[in-house]
């Protein structure tokens, strides 16, 4: 990579990737040509696979499933290999970084930030491979004996947005394989250059071939394939709820393959007049700008104590004008650039038809030329009624909402009127309240006085339409398992023919 002082440059070529199946690089028959959001360069080109090479990849993983090279390894040899995974992320931390930034847009402290986590995520899977067990009942009579055991599911599907590409990716692969499963990836045809290097990353720790596949190619075509692959036993995507919906759909139509769905957000943050309000104000901010607002989490619903909206509002929109957005190689930067034009194109069309909606602009609400790539100011809307397509629809983009309330219960009711149920917030001295909101919110993350503050030891997923199951933690793990009952006799059998 080219770095002038503190200021990395983008490449003056784009690095090519094949995809990986069964533990060797393979050529794409066309590539895909990816150009940086934050810049409009050539920075990588991935292969386009066919239906041909998705099946290929599904067979790997299954041969090396039955076969238990990997699921027949102790928990403690598993996470070995994790452990050492972990190792390798360190030293290839800022190349990792670097990829991330090019292809997603987002600022590369942050992105040096997420494969710390990402690594953490990989130490906590290992831990899990040796914690994993199951259970057993000693409760059901001298003559017979219960064990529950956990065992794999199987071969898994993993799809992946452009988001978090490499973040979403760890914080599933590593709790995948403590449970002993093999995998076939699909990252986003956008950002797929970091789930290629973790094959590179987990081959050197020893990872037995046909363990992790990769294809990439766009969702229409290889992403269907694999939900509706009939050889593949659980399905992990993260995406938009739309195609969650057609994943299963795919799943009832194949072989009802398990899934894990993780889905769109629309995350309230509730701040009650008592909070301290600078706290609150830097929290809403960071909430909705952190990562351009295209996160499932970003809390984009602000449903702020009437008696102090007018001030914190004021307080939120001179704190969102300070925040630097730019080049996202700058080391200074806060926010980058936009991922996708289409998203960029949402976002200005959602501002738009807030406007048009009769909501007040009180920051930010328009596309910013740096001379190169794509970015949108942190964009503060108040005045928003709930019924307002900019409070109901998940926008995916630096655009907050605000709303107001007088009692805790209509707090509540505004927090809960959403088809989603991925996150919540909220901010208050007062433990009461602080507990009631948490245990009447419906979401599946929830932060007190704090946002999107978390590791891999918690688990993560949504209620509602947010989608189903958890990922990370031992939860995450035993996700991808099932249960056995196993019966066992204890001497003689007390015969039924006499
Ligand atoms: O998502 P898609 P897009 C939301 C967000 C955003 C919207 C659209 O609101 O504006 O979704 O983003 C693969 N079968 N989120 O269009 O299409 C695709 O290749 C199987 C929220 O990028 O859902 C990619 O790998 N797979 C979300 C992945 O699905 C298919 C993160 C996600 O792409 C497929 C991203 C198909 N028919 C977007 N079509 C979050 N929860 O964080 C596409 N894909």
């Amino acid at each position: 990579m080219d770095q002038v002082k503190n200021y990395l440059l983008p490449p003056k070529a784009p690095r090519e990737y094949g995809f990986f199946v069964d533990g060797r690089w393979h050529e794409g028959r066309d590539q895909f040509e990816r150009l940086s959001p934050g810049h409009g360069v050539p920075v990588t080109r991935t292969a386009k696979c066919t239906p041909e090479d998705l099946n290929a990849a599904v067979v790997s993983a299954r041969r090396a499933f039955e076969d238990r090279r990997w699921s027949g390894l102790s928990g403690a040899a598993r996470g070995a290999v994790l452990l050492r995974v972990a190792e390798i992320l360190r030293q290839r931390r800022d190349e990792i970084a670097y990829f991330e930034t090019l292809e997603n847009g987002k600022p590369i402290a942050q992105a040096r930030g997420e494969i710390d986590h990402c690594i953490a995520c990989f130490e906590v899977g290992a831990g899990a491979a040796r914690l994993l067990h199951g259970d057993s009942y000693n409760s059901l009579g001298d003559g017979l004996f219960g064990m529950v055991l956990r065992e794999p599911i199987g071969v898994v599907g993993l799809i992946t947005p452009w988001n978090f590409p490499f973040l979403i990716l760890c914080e599933r692969v590593p709790f995948i394989l403590a449970s002993g499963c093999t995998m076939v990836v699909k990252p986003s045809e956008v950002t797929s250059a970091t789930t290629l290097i973790l094959a590179e990353v987990l081959a050197e720790a020893g990872l037995p071939d046909g363990v992790y596949n990769v294809i990439t190619g766009s969702g229409r075509t290889i992403g269907q394939a694999l939900t509706e692959h009939p050889d593949v036993d659980m399905l992990s995507f993260t995406g938009s709820t739309a195609v969650g919906r057609s994943c299963v759909h795919a799943a009832a139509d194949s072989n009802f393959k398990k899934l894990g769905l993780e889905l769109g957000g629309k995350n309230p943050i509730i701040v009650f007049a008592d909070s301290d309000l600078e706290d609150a104000a830097d929290g809403a901010a960071f909430g909705i700008s952190f990562n351009t607002g295209q996160c499932c989490v970003s809390s984009s619903r602000l449903i702020v104590e009437r008696s102090v909206a007018a001030e914190f509002e004021k307080l939120l929109a001179e704190k969102m004008a300070r925040i630097r957005v730019g080049d996202p190689l700058d080391e200074a930067t806060q926010v980058g650039a936009i991922t996708t034009d289409q998203q960029n194109t949402t976002i200005l069309d959602y501002i738009a038809k807030g406007k048009a909606e009769g909501a007040q602009l009180v920051a930010g609400g328009q596309a910013i030329d740096l001379g190169k790539g794509q970015y949108i100011a942190p964009t503060l809307f108040t005045g928003v009624s709930p019924d307002m397509a900019i409070a109901r629809d998940e926008i995916f983009g630096p655009v907050l909402c605000s709303m107001s309330f007088d009692t805790i219960e209509q707090a509540i009711e505004l927090a809960n009127d959403t088809v989603y149920g991925l996150a919540a917030s909220v901010w208050t001295k007062n433990i009461d309240k602080a507990l009631t909101v948490t245990r009447r919110v419906r979401a599946g993350r929830f932060w007190v006085n704090t946002i999107m503050a978390g590791g891999p030891e918690m688990p993560l997923g949504g209620f509602k339409q947010s989608g189903w199951g958890r990922e990370a933690g031992t939860y995450g793990v035993e996700e991808y398992t099932q249960v056995k009952s196993v019966h066992v006799e204890i001497g003689k059998r007390s015969h039924w023919i006499a």
